[in-house]
Formats: structure tokens, C-alpha cells, sequence
């Protein structure tokens, strides 16, 4: 029996656009059982968080980690999981103990069961979980797992469970402080962020079939550095592009040497550094780049150095926009991938999850 040929990206692209209708399920099925209630009485009264995951998680755990220190107030940090496995007197703290989250859209992750095995086992410590998938082995290693279902994805690259298990992670952080207002906005996002994302898809596409580019950096600071790498693999996976990230004033100090109309720089602009970080971006213009600017609204001075600019229009907390910033890396690397005449669907060289050898 022949297999009719899918469309290239077909899948990738329906759970990039699913999003904000995703991210309201997600929410129901957090509300609907409790799940955050019930895992903020399990973990009381924690003092240090520590987020840890691979590839697109890590970028998550980073996003998180800031989340919960501006929500909260209370210290997190974000490792990647191989550095928890091979440094763990650089991660854990010898006085004090940390509250570990980790974050698997699989639960399947090698590099996560052996972090969770380590902490759960070797340091008896009990950890929580957030995946999007059930029946993983992640959930039989960790105390609790904090499930967001709908959030998963027939697709290898990670889209919308990106954006879920990050917004799923502030819920819970609002929860343990009783943040109402911001839990509230995290609610109220799926209509608006649906009318950010709305007119994307077009425009992108136009902007991606008008250039061609040789590589790719993304900038951004503080909670949106997270949000700056997710951008950055996103087009590495769905395109096979060279892709960098850096922290936005950081491309002073050395990175700017690249700059030229072949190279497109996407700021992810913040709110608090807007100032700062658009005398970056007018910069970049003035040596030649060719820039493309993610901001909630867009000043005069941005629309003047950017080459294309992207707002979000979101009327809620900065750190409730956060998720929102992904958007546009995402169609970038779709885009940029099929007009390569490649299948985001099927990226080069990927597996869905990244299961080693038991040697290792
Ligand atoms: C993490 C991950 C993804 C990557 C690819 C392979 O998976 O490394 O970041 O894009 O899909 O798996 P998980 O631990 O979140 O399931």
C-alpha cells in the first residue's frame, strides 16, 4: 500500500499554530484535578529551586527559573541535566537543600531518568516532575509529576509543549505565593496571544521567501534568554541553519564582528532593558545588519532599525509574555526550512527523544 506523501511541516506547523487553544486546555486540565494545589502542599515551604532539562527543556528550565524568582522571590536556577550528572558539587548546594523540577516533554530522556535516579536515590531527595506524556519512566522515578497532556506533540521539534510546560511552571509558581492576578493573566493569555498570532504565519513567510540569509543570531536578556535559545534551535532544527544566541549587550563584546546584511539578528526585546537593548539593535543597523525586533509594542526608535518587527500587544505582566516570544522563532525555522526544501516534520539527524546506550 502506498503511503500518501504528507505535506512537508504539515504537523509542525498545526501544533505551532494550536497554541494558544493548547495552553487553555492545559490550564483546564491543571484546574480541573488540582494538580498545582495539590503540588504545592507536597513541596512546601522550599527555599532554592533548581530546573533542569535537555535541549528545548533546558531553554525552558532557564525561562522558569526567572519566572520563579520574579514571582516568587525565592532563589532558582536552571541546569542543563548533563551537568547535574557530571559536576553535581558545581549544582547541588553543600549546605542547604534545593528543590529539584524536572522538566521532559518525553519523560524518556536518558539524561533526565539518571538526574532523577541521582537526586531521588543517591541524595534522597524527592523531586518533581513536568512532562507532557504518561507511562514514561520519568513519572516512576520522580515523587510527582505534574502532567500537561495536550501539550504534546506528534512532531520531533518541541513547539507547544515548549510554551505549555513554561506557562505550566508559572502557574505553579503563582500558586505557591497566591499570586492571583498573575494567575489570572496567565488564563486570560490564549485570546490574545491568539490575536498576536494570527497575522505571523503570512508575514513571516513573505519576510523568509524575500531574504536569504546565511545564519542566524538571537538576542535577548534576563527572563527572555531563555526564550532567545529556544528561538535559536528552532531554526537549527527545523532548518538546518547556523543558528547563535547571546545575551543582547554581550554581542558588543566580541560577537558584532559578524554583523552584515547576510546575517538576520532578532532582538527579543524586553520591556525593563528596552532602553539599553535598543541601543544595541541601533547599533547593529548602523554597521549594516539586517535586524528583526520581537517586542511587545514597538517604539519609534525600534521601527526605525528593524528590518521587520513583530509585536505581541499583550496587555498583561512582562512575565507573563514570556511563552508569546517563541512564536516567531518557531515560524522562522518552519518557514526557513521548507523554502530550503526540507521537512520540518523529519529534522536532520534528530530523534523525538535522545535515549543513550545504558554504558553511558
Ligand atoms: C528534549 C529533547 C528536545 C529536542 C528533541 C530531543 O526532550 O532534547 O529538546 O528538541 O526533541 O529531545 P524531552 O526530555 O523534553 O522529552
Amino acid at each position: 500500500m502506498t503511503v500518501a506523501p504528507t505535506t512537508p511541516g504539515r504537523h509542525t506547523q498545526a501544533e505551532i499554530l494550536s497554541q494558544p487553544q493548547c495552553w487553555q486546555e492545559c490550564f483546564h486540565s491543571l484546574d480541573e484535578n488540582d494538580q498545582l494545589g495539590r503540588v504545592s502542599k507536597q513541596f512546601p515551604d522550599q527555599s532554592d529551586w533548581l530546573f533542569i532539562g535537555c535541549g528545548t527543556s533546558y531553554y525552558i528550565a532557564l525561562a522558569a527559573a526567572a519566572s520563579w524568582i520574579r514571582i516568587t522571590g525565592l532563589r532558582a536556577r536552571a541546569v542543563p541535566a548533563s551537568d547535574l550528572l557530571l559536576y553535581p558539587e558545581l549544582v547541588l548546594p553543600r549546605d542547604a537543600r534545593c528543590q529539584p523540577v524536572l522538566i521532559s516533554r518525553s519523560g524518556h530522556t536518558s539524561e533526565v531518568l539518571k538526574a532523577a535516579e541521582f537526586l531521588e536515590l543517591k541524595e534522597n531527595i524527592r523531586t518533581l516532575a513536568i512532562s507532557c506524556a504518561t507511562h514514561q519512566p520519568l513519572e516512576e522515578i520522580s515523587t510527582t509529576t505534574l502532567y500537561l497532556l495536550p501539550a504534546d506533540e506528534q512532531s520531533t521539534v518541541m513547539t507547544r509543549s515548549f510554551t505549555s510546560m513554561l506557562l505550566g511552571l508559572q502557574a505553579l509558581a503563582s500558586t505557591y505565593v497566591r499570586e492571583e492576578a498573575f494567575a489570572a493573566a496567565l488564563r486570560q493569555l490564549p485570546a490574545p496571544a491568539q490575536r498576536a498570532l494570527d497575522p505571523m504565519p503570512p508575514r513571516i513567510q513573505q519576510f523568509v521567501d524575500a531574504h536569504d540569509f546565511a545564519d542566524y543570531v538571537f538576542l535577548a536578556q534576563g527572563p527572555l534568554f531563555g526564550l532567545a535559545n529556544e528561538n535559536m534551535l528552532k531554526v537549527k532544527e527545523m532548518s538546518c541553519s547556523y543558528a547563535q544566541c547571546f545575551h543582547t549587550l554581550e554581542f558588543r563584546h566580541g560577537p558584532k564582528a559578524i554583523v552584515s546584511p547576510e546575517t538576520l539578528i532578532t532582538f527579543l526585546l524586553s520591556e525593563s532593558g528596552a532602553e539599553a537593548e535598543t541601543e544595541v539593535l541601533q547599533e547593529v543597523k548602523g554597521l549594516g545588519g539586517t535586524t528583526m525586533v520581537v517586542a511587545n509594542v514597538a517604539s519609534s526608535a525600534v521601527r526605525e532599525a528593524a528590518d521587520f518587527v513583530v509585536e505581541l500587544r499583550l496587555d498583561v505582566p512582562e512575565f507573563a509574555r514570556l511563552a508569546a516570544y517563541a512564536f516567531p522563532g518557531q515560524l522562522l525555522g518552519l518557514y526557513t526550512g521548507l523554502k530550503k526544501g526540507q521537512d520540518p516534520d523529519r529534522p536532520r539527524n534528530l530523534s523525538r527523544v535522545v535515549i543513550l546506550n545504558s554504558k553511558d
